[in-house]
């Protein structure tokens, strides 16, 4: 029954900032996929998968942040599960969001398959090393950024990067170069978070820090997910609107 209350009417206290940032984090994932949705009917057809993407990313996410709000506030510990089920939804969205902008451009399933497979490598050693053996934090971290790595070659180097850069799409080699941006800037937060658990190499920097009232690793992924999940979709949104001027003006 507590638990049922606190999950409906919430029990922000005033000290509580990682609270407040899964309250706004909910809001703007909400908020997010209400302008996507209606957005979509301002691109040309063959964009509209992409923004439909936009808002499946922000909207899965508004729905765990609920939940993760709901078990913050009851019980003071990171909601690690909800974030990795999360992750586990809206990482391989990502991953489509780069086969559908270059799919035009000839993208193969082989490419989408080597950024999958990348994905549930850094997703699952990172759940290992947060949920079930954190005395192994360190390795399980390092198995983790083998797996981003792989990604990261992809749109780097790889068959990805040119794919897009002969696409011949001003639009779309304009906006993939800020795509990839975050894949490898704003990403970066989210190992930085996770290098402060306890035992981690950042520890040290938030020794002192009550994990059950202000957990930094928390702060970190919210603030992370903000940029990394409305930021992203607003550079695919971009893409999608310059490319439909620009078929417009061919047009007229
Ligand atoms: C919307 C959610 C996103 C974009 C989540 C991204 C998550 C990561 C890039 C996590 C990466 C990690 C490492 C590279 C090493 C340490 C463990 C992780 C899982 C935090």
């Amino acid at each position: 029954m507590d638990t049922f209350n606190i999950l409906l009417n919430g029990n922000l206290q005033a000290g509580d900032y990682i609270g407040f940032t899964f309250f706004t984090g909910y809001m703007s994932m909400l908020a997010a996929s209400i302008f996507f949705i209606v957005e979509r009917g301002t691109v040309t057809n063959k964009w509209k998968t992409s923004l439909l993407i936009s808002a499946l990313i922000t909207f899965i996410a508004a729905v765990h942040y609920y939940y993760m709000r709901g078990v913050w506030l009851e019980t003071g510990t990171s909601p690690t599960q909800f974030r990795y089920i999360d992750w586990t939804l809206t990482v391989p969205l990502m991953c489509i969001e780069y086969f559908l902008i270059l799919k035009p451009a000839g993208a193969k399933s082989g490419m989408l398959v080597r950024l999958l497979a990348g994905s549930i490598l850094m997703l699952v050693a990172g759940y290992i090393g947060e949920a079930i053996t954190p005395e192994h934090n360190v390795m399980w971290g390092i198995i983790s950024t083998v797996g981003w790595a792989v990604i990261i070659y992809e749109i780097y180097l790889g068959e990805a990067s040119k794919l897009a850069a002969s696409s011949g799409n001003v639009a779309v080699i304009e906006g993939y170069k800020v795509m990839r941006w975050f894949t490898l800037v704003g990403w970066a937060i989210y190992p930085i978070g996770y290098c402060m658990l306890p035992g981690n190499i950042l520890h040290g920097l938030v020794e002192g820090a009550d994990f059950t009232k202000n957990s930094p690793v928390d702060l970190a992924y919210n603030i992370a997910d903000a940029i990394n999940k409305i930021g992203f979709g607003l550079v695919v949104y971009s893409i999608a609107k310059n490319a439909t001027a620009a078929e417009e003006a061919k047009l007229a």
